[in-house]
């Protein structure tokens, strides 16, 4: 049987074997032979099979002799390399080899996570993955800003019989199953995770021997919390102050874990509000104790060097406009849907020779010069980490295809023709991944396993942890309109397989089902049909990751440190179209 992983931007990285069709491998200690919608449904969305110029279908060789043509004479300083996480394979950056040396400019930062990340690493130096055998271990489980059901399914099973509390302004279906489900206004996380701080400080039940031995600074943090006065802080936050107290009282007396998604750093302050969740779970000493911890989208590169990490010229990718360049090599991204304001990533695409290297006609694909097509992750060989848990997936090559090429053949094909050297052989690269790994039975562990991470020290520069004391915040949240919500959808993995068009609003709107509404914000507008739900906050408006419209309305900017995208800074109107 021919065993692989799942190469789809997701926390699982399930394993799977290739059959007839893909099926999930059962003997996975974590995902169990269960696969989602989207790999149960990959051979249902037609892939590209030829190279398209000006809309024609054309041979590869023939694509490749006009992607170099083009390179050739153009300024390497007016192209640029835009990578983005249609496949999650590390061996997807090779291209970043020819791309750096040619001079090319590459992006910095991400559309995703970066915020969150970097509030960790100030934290606690490292942003290291929390072993599934401690979530295993705690009592408590509180999800904040993830909907696991939909993004992390795989993850279900270890949330038996244990207290678990949601914290989202959507009644996603954990929440409806919980015990507790605090569901906040959008944007107010570090105002709650500061307030359950009030109420563990009043209460004195902080760690007092991890704070004096594992942290420093914690009395700039305890001024910090006193700073929000409390009953006009839970005013905002739009729950009862009874219900935070509850909490605040849970996680004193049982093993916590917190399991942090992306929903809660999508905003200018993001950085900030993850590093305030994780102070608060400092304040209580979780780190480094059996059955305890924070989980956020672990990082994948701790404990290898990255072979492909290049020095180059790089531009924020969240807030780069592309009419500022002249040629645009764009690679496993669909940037037409998936970038904030997408409306004018749409004009910088049609305005510059666009190359689109991917394995759909996707509506970035559409409006390209070049389309050269993908292996997809069945055809070439490659390797994946998860940034759920400690498991490495090998995605060995088992079919292939003449028509398309691999990330690898690419890059060496430019070098070759651009008379460069360097590039080592595609398996001495695979080698060099696996290598670092740890081997336990059939799977492979990440480099940086520890069975309980921080147990022996914090990662910074002081080995102790850093608290937050201070937060940049100039958003009016006093201002007319519906916060903007944007979740991961169920059938799609962003903008490939099953996307969903729909805005939904609160019935208080008094809108229905099928009624056409035009939506604007600072940034732009767009039309959407709508769904009534009674689960979205009365103060929001949602739409899935991956509705092809919804970033018409996103700003094209990035949060406090210039790393990550802020999908949700924004506030819309709507009005019906009658
Ligand atoms: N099915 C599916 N799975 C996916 C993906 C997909 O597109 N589809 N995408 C993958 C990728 S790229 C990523 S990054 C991960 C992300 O997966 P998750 O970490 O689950 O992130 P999101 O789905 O963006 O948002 C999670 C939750 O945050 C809530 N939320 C929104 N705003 C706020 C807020 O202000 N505060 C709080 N507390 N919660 C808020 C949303 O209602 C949602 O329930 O999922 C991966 N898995
Ligand atoms: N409003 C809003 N927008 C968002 C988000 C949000 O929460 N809200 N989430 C953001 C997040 S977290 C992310 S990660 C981004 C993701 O956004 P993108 O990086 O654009 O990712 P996808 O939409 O998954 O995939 C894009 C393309 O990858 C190509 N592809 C797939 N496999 C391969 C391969 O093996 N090789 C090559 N060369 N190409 C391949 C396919 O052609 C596919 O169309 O979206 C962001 N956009
Ligand atoms: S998308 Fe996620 S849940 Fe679905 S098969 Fe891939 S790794 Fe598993
Ligand atoms: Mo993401």
């Amino acid at each position: 049987m021919k065993r692989t992983t799942c190469p789809l931007d997701c926390y699982d990285a399930c394993s799977m074997f290739l059959e007839n069709k893909l099926k999930g491998d059962p003997d996975h200690p974590v995902t169990k032979g269960h696969l989602c919608y989207k790999m149960n449904h990959y051979f249902n969305y037609p892939q590209l099979e030829n190279a398209y110029y000006k809309g024609e279908k054309i041979a590869l060789t023939k694509a490749l002799d006009i992607l170099e043509e083009r390179l050739k004479g153009s300024d390497p300083s007016r192209v640029l390399h835009f990578r983005g996480s249609g496949n999650l394979g590390k061996m997807q950056a090779v291209t970043d080899l020819f791309f750096a040396r040619y001079g090319a400019t590459l992006t910095q930062g991400s559309l995703c996570d970066a915020a969150g990340q970097l509030g960790i690493e100030e934290g606690r130096g490292k942003n290291l993955i929390l072993p599934l055998e401690q979530i295993k271990k705690s009592e408590l489980i509180i999800i904040w800003g993830r909907n696991v059901t939909d993004t992390n399914s795989h993850i279900l099973p270890y949330l038996d019989k244990k207290s678990v509390v949601v914290i989202d302004p959507v009644k996603t279906p954990i929440a409806k199953r919980a015990a507790m489900h605090l569901q906040i206004k959008p944007r107010t996380d570090l105002e709650l995770a500061c307030m359950l701080a009030r109420f563990i400080y009043m209460q004195a039940g902080e760690d007092e021997e991890f704070l004096e031995n594992k942290t420093e600074d914690y009395e700039f943090f305890a001024d910090f919390i006193k700073s929000y006065r409390m009953v006009p802080t839970v005013e905002k936050i739009g729950v009862d102050i009874l219900d935070v107290a509850t909490l605040a009282e849970l996680m004193q007396s049982m093993k916590t874990v917190i399991l942090v998604g992306n929903g809660v750093q999508k905003y200018s302050h993001g950085t900030e509000v993850v590093r305030m969740i994780d102070s608060l779970a400092a304040m209580l000493g979780l780190f480094g104790k059996e059955g305890c911890g924070v989980s956020f989208l672990g990082d994948t590169a701790v404990g290898y060097e990255d072979p492909f990490r290049v020095e180059s010229k790089r531009v924020k990718k969240a807030a780069v406009d592309f009419s500022e360049f002249d040629t645009l090599f764009i690679q496993g991204s669909n940037p037409a849907v998936t970038m904030p304001s997408s409306h004018r990533a749409v004009e910088g695409l049609k305005k510059a020779f666009t190359i689109v290297f991917g394995i759909y006609m996707d509506e970035t694909a559409k409006l390209a010069d070049l389309v050269i097509p993908a292996k997809n992750f069945l055809q070439k060989s490659d390797i994946r980490f998860s940034y759920g848990h400690e498991y490495v997936g090998l995605m060995p090559k088992l079919s292939d295809s003449k028509e398309r090429i691999s990330e690898y053949e690419l890059t060496k094909e430019l070098f070759e023709r651009f008379g460069y050297e360097g590039l080592k052989s595609e398996d001495e690269y695979l080698r060099e991944f696996v290598s670092c790994l740890v081997k336990e039975g059939d799977y492979y562990k990440i480099p940086s396993f520890e069975e309980n991470p921080y147990s022996e020290e914090f990662y910074t520069d002081s080995g102790l942890f850093c608290f937050v004391d201070d937060v940049d915040d100039e958003f009016d949240v006093d201002r007319e309109g519906f916060y903007l919500i944007t979740p991961k959808c169920k059938t799609s993995l962003n903008s490939q397989f099953k996307t969903d068009p729909y805005l939904y609003v609160h019935p208080s709107t008094l809108l229905r089902d099928g009624e056409r509404v035009v939506a604007y914000s600072d940034y732009g507008e767009a039309q959407f049909e709508i769904r009534v739900s009674e689960d979205v906050h009365k103060e929001a408006v949602m739409a899935y990751s991956g509705n092809p419209q919804v970033n018409r309305l996103t700003p094209p900017k990035t949060d406090n440190y210039g790393n990550n995208a802020v999908f949700q800074e924004v506030k819309i109107k709507i009005k019906k179209i009658s």
